[in-house]
């Protein structure tokens, strides 16, 4: 063991990432954003790549030494590009979030009007919530899913946009079960001459997997996270065909927002991007879209409610109301067998984002770990007893056996 490993110079981060280690090896991680990602990408992001600076871009930068961090940061933008079928790549943005700051500081002034869709009725917190940079800084208008269907109502996209006039619409979700059409939204755009931005942190995997429309030729500019169903390291990532649009976003991203970028996260990203070329990770958002179809067919079959009806991506939002159950609670009544879920506000709510009347289950992490259709319908009908049953210990403690006995046939690596 080396004099300065992990486990000699801090015992005290060292047992407890042993200890995260051993929660994910007895539980199942239904959090529809997480995944588990390759040894590869892990063994990139843990290079020696986090020693560099390299504020600006390939073979523009500032400090000197840059040769192979040029070529891993080129490699990650071709790969992009090629996948995602786009003209520009900028792989410098650390989140999605700080991705959808630099969108919108390329291409509006504070102030101006910006169409998304609400965060309680499936959006995204940079998608002008209030207490984030998006709401203080632009002046937000939203739309939301048609109170019967659940969906986004297209027409009433268009209505809200003639009468709005933003300069930028948002086409993105961050709790939606259904796909989104870019097409229609463009439509929308082009009428009401408004730049058309996707959000496809959510689907970006499946997106590169061609299981959900495409946003281009649809849209300006694509934003994403690499880590959720792209199962890459952590980060944001910026797409476009217009080369205007992409000459601005570079600046948005360096100078204009961040410092050095990370190039250990870009090499990982340049990993998952090669790895999600390959047809193994078709067969794998394949998988991750069937489980949650079984998963969906078995909540519905028991009784519950899904939001829309069902699913066509990667999750599910369940709607507790008429259990009289909050999503809270279910939350931690799952907690406690091991099954990791997170409480979601569903459209028109009752209950407040703390309490919520639903919460939401995916797919990716446990597509990851090798579940099939099989174990999805044993673990959703463990999640029934347990909402069904929310204050009996006696059947929390069988159902964390049965959980910890199972998950542990499907180690993470
Ligand atoms: N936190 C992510 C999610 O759960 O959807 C979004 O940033």
């Amino acid at each position: 063991m080396p004099k300065d490993s992990l486990s000699k110079i801090d015992s005290k981060i060292n047992n407890l990432i042993k200890q995260e280690f051993t929660r994910h090896q007895e539980g199942f991680n239904l959090i529809a954003s997480d995944n588990y990602v390759s040894l590869a990408v892990r063994e990139a992001v843990g290079s020696i790549l986090s020693a560099r600076y390299a504020e600006g871009y390939p073979e523009k930068r500032y400090y000197s030494g840059q040769y192979f961090i040029d070529q891993i940061e080129k490699t990650a933008i071709q790969r992009a590009k090629k996948i995602f079928k786009a003209n520009y790549a900028n792989v410098q943005p650390h989140s999605g979030s700080n991705a959808n700051q630099a969108a919108y500081f390329a291409l509006l002034k504070p102030g101006d009007k910006i169409l998304s869709m609400r965060i309680d009725q499936g959006g995204h917190l940079s998608h002008g919530a209030l207490v984030n940079f998006s709401g203080q800084l632009y002046n937000f208008v939203f739309y939301g899913v048609d109170k019967k269907t659940e969906r986004i109502d297209y027409e009433e996209v268009s209505r809200i946009a003639q009468k709005e006039k933003p300069r930028l619409i948002i086409a993105g979700a961050s709790s939606y079960p259904r796909q989104i059409d870019f097409s229609k939204f463009s439509k929308i755009a082009k009428e009401n001459k408004a730049y058309l931005m996707a959000d496809i942190a959510h689907v970006a995997g499946l997106v590169a997997a061609k299981l959900h429309p495409q946003p281009f030729p649809y849209c300006d500019l694509v934003t994403m996270t690499t880590h959720k169903t792209l199962r890459g390291a952590r980060g944001g990532l910026i797409l476009s065909n217009d080369k205007i649009i992409a000459e601005k976003i570079d600046k948005a991203v360096f100078p204009g927002l961040q410092g050095g970028p990370l190039q250990n996260e870009i090499a990982g990203k340049a990993v998952a991007l090669k790895q999600a070329s390959q047809p193994s990770f078709i067969q794998y958002q394949k998988q991750v879209i069937k489980n949650a179809q079984v998963l969906a067919k078995i909540l519905i079959e028991q009784g519950f409610d899904l939001v829309s009806g069902g699913t066509d991506n990667h999750l599910i939002l369940v709607n507790l109301t008429k259990l009289d159950l909050t999503g809270k609670k279910a939350q931690e009544a799952l907690e406690a067998v091991n099954i990791y879920v997170n409480r979601n506000i569903v459209p028109n709510d009752s209950r407040s984002k703390w309490q919520t009347s639903g919460i939401r289950l995916g797919a990716p992490a446990v597509t990851s770990k090798g579940l099939k259709q099989k174990e999805i319908k044993q673990i959703g009908l463990l999640i029934v007893k347990i909402l069904n049953n929310i204050d009996d210990l006696k059947i929390r403690q069988q159902v964390k056996n049965q959980v910890i006995k199972l998950a542990k046939k499907f180690p993470v690596l």
